[in-house]
């Protein structure tokens, strides 16, 4: 099974165990209360599910250098007493880890960064200082000192982070350094900084130590570096002292997805290949690689030495003990969603993930076997009563789940169905065989009624009935050229070419989406880099310098309606909508905020905006105008139920707030 995934490496002073890493991912349980112990306890179940290097979330090396004024640090060799719970933890577990360094530089939200020269970020309101000749000397003793505080405190080993547009990058790219020192100008002395702190960390830590450097392989943005200067860095890096050189793609700033599920899975592998040609230290690559499939194929093909994972292992902690024990169909497979992880994260919340929500919370949310089995019904097999069902099966109780359809699912199989949503068939697969694993017994095409709930000998009812579409009172509204987005993507009813659709949350991006859609850009790599722009013949600079996005001409003319005067899609997630946005603006798709609904007739939908009335000449309105709970089995139970997911809450569509909940629920019962 997965010959070339599980094979170990030696690294000479030291074994990996397979050819796994979990990315670094910063969660917020640094700066956490019990952070240590929280963290300890995530990497170590990690550890312990067999992945054979961890990479922590970063960590700054000075103040100025971290992401937040309050971002924690390791500084001193106090700072290592909690550091140690955590190598401790991982090292008990049979697993290695590694500390990332990373210097925020001209991204820091903080009042004074330090870059290489005063450019502001077009994503930070904060225009840095540039640094002077003594103060990049103090940034490299400041990457040496943690990476040697880091050895003290027990890692196996540091990741100075060189990509994604940071600090390190920043000297690197004639876009953020127009020094004209001995730290600018060319490219050597562009990329002496990475390669005085590879040289000077490896001279402070010996030969014993893992030192991987995360370096960006493609820019993605304009004036960033051509693939030969990556080549030359490499080259470098490798001589200055790496172990390991891990693949980094795209600037935070870029305007390119490089991780959201609309991303094909491994699209990046190809740049990883291609570098790894000129080196030899082994070579990681990233993004978007969720299945042991997957990272197989990757490593068969010879694309790397070994693949990072970073939020497949918030989806799955056993990814790697399930896929050796031939168990992967039993992978809680991450979807790419980014709405409990990274949304997570830029919002100051603590990172979760919408598949677990265990995940960073592994001391809090326990499921534990219960010791009075209870005799449990569960209508409704969407996400809430899947993952109510599942918990309760497991930690014991005897579970029987109703639903009137033919599979389970509920609304992700609407989702599924969008394209660059594929993923959520994974979820749905995961849960499927999770039922069946936990003992569920499934009676799928049974709409029960109170009394079969109470003449069935039930302890406790979990009601997961999910919502209905709302239908807002416009007059015409029973026009036939009116339909549900449930008329479109569930039953798929013939849609005309010209279309409005009322409601431009989550599902009205979804819908447009859906009936603007005609590529596989989210599955075939080639599409995808197409319709992005992004060269992959390594000529252009930065992947994109020059290049033009290539699109077909849209099926259909689409109007994307709401009344709120805000931006169209200003709810959407944080990371994502962006792209979201972009892509449907890219197919032509007009957006109009601050919309009233006159009425619907023969002659279309008669809207208003502001002052002035027109007709949309449509043949279709489609609305996606929110949900109602659907709650009526509720009147007249003879026991205990709880209300979950939709039927608790319809406001919008919330799978993540559905998982969680039903989990939570579930866990306590
Ligand atoms: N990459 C870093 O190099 N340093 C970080 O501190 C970091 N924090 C992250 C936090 C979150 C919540 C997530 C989702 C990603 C973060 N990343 C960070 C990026 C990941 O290392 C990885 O490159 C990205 O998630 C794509 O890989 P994946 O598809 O396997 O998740």
């Amino acid at each position: 099974l997965y010959p070339n995934m599980l094979k170990p490496l030696d690294l000479g002073f030291t074994v990996l165990k397979n050819r796994v890493i979990m990315g670094s991912m910063h969660t917020g349980l640094e700066e956490a209360e019990n952070g240590f112990e929280r963290m300890a306890a995530f990497f170590a179940e990690r550890a312990r599910g067999g992945v054979s290097l961890i990479v922590t979330g970063g960590f700054g090396p000075n103040i100025r250098a971290a992401t937040h004024e309050h971002t924690k640090m390791l500084r001193s060799e106090e700072d290592c007493v909690g550091h140690r719970i955590v190598t401790e933890a991982v090292h008990a577990e049979d697993g290695k880890i590694c500390l990332q360094i990373l210097h925020t530089g001209r991204y820091a939200f903080n009042e004074n960064p330090i870059a290489p020269s005063a450019i502001r970020a077009p994503i930070n309101a904060f225009t840095p200082e540039a640094a002077s000749v003594d103060q990049i000397e103090e940034q490299i003793q400041d990457f040496v000192r943690t990476a040697v505080l880091a050895q003290k405190a027990g890692y196996d080993g540091v990741e100075i982070m060189g990509s994604e547009g940071y600090f390190i990058n920043q000297f690197l790219a004639k876009r953020t350094n127009q020094r004209e020192d001995e730290w600018g100008g060319d490219y050597a002395n562009r990329m002496r900084l990475p390669v005085d702190i590879v040289r000077r960390v490896r001279e402070a830590t010996g030969e014993n130590f893992i030192i991987i450097y995360r370096l960006s392989m493609l820019d993605l943005v304009e004036g960033g570096s051509s693939f030969d200067e990556v080549m030359t860095l490499g080259k470098a890096v490798e001589k200055a002292g790496a172990t390991i050189i891990n693949t980094g793609i795209g600037w935070h700033e870029a305007r390119i997805p490089t991780i959201a599920t609309k991303v094909p899975r491994a699209a990046f592998t190809w740049v990883t290949a291609k570098f790894r040609e000129g080196l030899t230290v082994p070579v990681i690559t990233s993004n978007r690689i969720n299945t042991p499939e997957v990272a197989e194929e990757v490593l068969a093909r010879g694309d790397a030495d070994m693949v990072s994972m970073a939020r497949p292992f918030l989806a799955d902690s056993d990814f790697i003990i399930k896929a050796a024990a031939g168990r992967s169909d039993e992978i809680n497979t991450c979807i790419g969603c980014n709405q409990a992880c990274l949304d997570h994260i830029f919002s100051g919340k603590l990172t979760s993930c919408l598949v677990n929500p265990r995940a960073c919370h592994e001391t809090e949310l326990t499921i534990s076997p219960t010791n009075a089995r209870k005799n449990i019904a569960v209508v409704g097999a969407g996400p809430a009563g899947l993952a109510f069902a599942c918990t309760a099966a497991e930690r014991g109780h005897s579970v029987t789940l109703f639903d009137a359809a033919s599979e389970i699912g509920g609304q992700f199989n609407i989702a599924k169905q969008v394209p660059g949503k594929e993923e959520f068939n994974e979820t749905i697969r995961y849960f499927s065989k999770r039922l069946e694993v936990t003992g569920v017994q499934t009676k799928l095409g049974v709409k029960v009624d109170q009394q079969a709930l109470n003449e069935g000998n039930f302890d406790e009812v979990a009601l997961a009935t999910g919502i209905v579409p709302r239908m807002p009172p416009i007059a015409g509204i029973d026009h036939p050229k009116v339909m549900s987005y449930l008329d479109v993507i569930r039953d798929g009813k013939a849609v005309g070419k010209k279309v409005a659709i009322i409601g431009a949350g989550g599902i009205g991006f979804d819908v447009a989406e859906f009936l603007t859609h005609d590529s596989d850009a989210s599955t075939n790599i080639q599409t995808f880099m197409r319709e992005w722009g992004v060269d992959m013949s390594m000529q252009a600079r930065g992947g994109i310098e020059g290049m033009k996005a290539e699109l077909g001409e849209p099926s259909r003319e689409v109007y994307l309606l709401q009344r709120k005067a805000s931006k169209v899609g200003n709810g959407l997630g944080k990371t994502t909508g962006w792209i979201h946005r972009t892509g449907l603006q890219k197919k032509g798709v007009n957006m109009i905020p601050g919309c009233e609904y006159l009425k619907i007739d023969d002659a279309g939908l008669h809207i208003r905006v502001g002052n002035e009335e027109s007709v949309l000449d449509v043949d279709n309105i489609i609305i996606c105008a929110g949900q109602e709970s659907l709650t009526e089995l509720s009147e007249g139970l003879s026991m205990p139920y709880h209300l979950i997911g939709g039927a608790h809450l319809a406001t919008e569509l919330d799978a993540k707030r559905a998982i969680d909940q039903g989990t939570r629920v579930a866990a306590t019962i």
